[in-house]
C-alpha cells in the first residue's frame, strides 16, 4: 500500500511542479518464487524476498540508464534489489557507488544472526557482501564497498549488528553524534567524499529515520529520531550537492498513518531533495 499512499499524497504532481519530467512506471510484480528455507528458523518470507531482490535488481539497473529512479516501498528489504541494480550500473560506468542509509536501524544482520527473521533487517549485510547469502539470495555481483556507506540517524542496533559494525569501515552517525555535532557536518563530509570520487550516490530513506511524533506510519518506530528540520536539511544539502542518482522511500505503512501525514512528509522531503527551496538564491553558509 506504500506506493499508493505516495501517489495519493501527490508525489508525481509535486515533482512535476518543481519542473521535473516524471514518469510513474507503476508497480513491479513478482513473477516467480522458488521454495527456500534457512537453518535459522526465524527467517520467514525468504522465497519472496529472494524473488523481489532478483526482480528489483533488474528494474533498478534498467531504470538507472537515464534519469533518477525513485523506488517506492514496501519495506527496506526492497533495497537489497534496488541498490544491487544501481551498483551494477555504477560498475558498468566504472564509477564507485556510495550509499547514504537514513534509518534508525543499521539493517546489517545476516540470515544467521537475525533474531526477528524479518528480512528488512538484512539488506546492508547482503549489499556489502557479508557471508551466508549465496545459497539463498541472488548472487551479489557488485558488492558495495562498506567504506562507501554512511548511515545517519542510527539509534537501534542489535548485538550481532553492533559486533559486525565494530569490524566494518561503514560510517555510522548515531543520534548521540547528531546531538553533539549536528547533522550537517557528517553529511557534508560524506558528500565531499562522493564528489571527490566522482561517485554515484544512492539515498535510502527509511520512514523510521524520522521522529515517530512526526512520522507514525512505520512498524518499527524508535523514539528520538530526526526532527522535521534535520530531515529537510539533509534533503536540501543533498539537492545542492547535485550528486544523488537514485532514491528509495521505504517502510511506509499507510495503515498506521494519521490522516496521511507521514506520506505527505515523505513526499515533502522528496521535494526538498528534488529542488524545493525557501528562496531562489543560494543559502549563505557560515
Ligand atoms: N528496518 N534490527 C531489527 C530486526 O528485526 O532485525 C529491526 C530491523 C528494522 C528494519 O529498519 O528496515
Ligand atoms: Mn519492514
Ligand atoms: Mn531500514
Ligand atoms: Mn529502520
Amino acid at each position: 500500500m506504500g506506493p499508493s499512499a505516495y501517489r495519493t499524497a501527490g508525489l508525481v504532481e509535486v515533482l512535476a511542479e518543481l519542473g521535473h519530467e516524471v514518469t510513474d512506471l507503476g508497480n513491479v510484480t513478482l513473477p516467480h518464487t522458488e521454495a527456500k528455507t534457512h537453518p535459522n528458523s526465524a527467517v520467514h518470507h525468504l522465497p519472496e524476498i529472494a524473488g523481489w531482490t532478483e526482480v528489483l535488481t533488474d528494474v533498478a539497473y534498467r531504470q538507472s540508464a537515464d534519469g533518477m529512479p525513485i523506488f517506492l516501498g514496501g519495506d527496506h528489504a526492497l533495497s537489497a534489489g534496488t541498490v544491487a541494480g544501481v551498483a551494477r550500473r555504477a560498475a558498468e560506468q566504472s564509477r564507485p557507488l556510495f550509499v547514504l542509509w537514513l534509518d534508525a536501524h543499521t539493517d546489517f544482520h545476516t540470515l544467521e544472526t537475525t533474531d526477528s527473521g524479518n528480512l528488512h533487517g538484512v539488506p546492508m549485510a547482503y549489499l556489502t557482501g557479508r557471508p551466508g547469502f549465496a545459497d539463498y539470495f541472488p548472487p551479489n555481483a557488485h558488492p558495495v564497498d562498506p567504506a562507501n556507506v554512511c548511515m545517519i540517524g542510527i539509534r537501534s542496533v542489535d548485538p550481532a549488528e553492533r559486533a559486525a559494525l565494530a569490524d566494518s569501515p561503514i560510517t555510522v552517525v548515531d543520534m548521540r553524534s547528531i546531538d553533539e555535532h549536528g547533522i550537517a557536518a557528517p553529511l557534508r563530509q560524506f558528500i565531499e567524499r562522493v564528489e571527490a570520487a566522482n561517485g554515484l550516490l544512492h539515498v535510502s530513506l527509511d520512514v523510521d529515520f524520522l521522529e515517530p511524533d512526526i512520522a507514525p506510519a512505520v512498524g518499527t518506530t524508535v523514539p528520538g529520531g530526526a526532527t522535521f528540520r534535520e530531515a529537510h536539511l539533509v534533503m536540501e544539502m543533498l539537492h545542492d550537492s547535485g550528486l544523488v542518482s537514485s532514491l528509495d522511500l521505504v517502510e511506509l505503512n499507510p495503515f498506521l498513518d494519521v490522516r496521511g501525514r507521514t506520506a505527505r512528509l515523505m513526499v515533502d522531503l522528496t521535494a526538498s531533495l528534488m529542488g524545493r527551496r525557501v528562496l531562489d538564491r543560494p543559502t549563505r553558509s557560515y
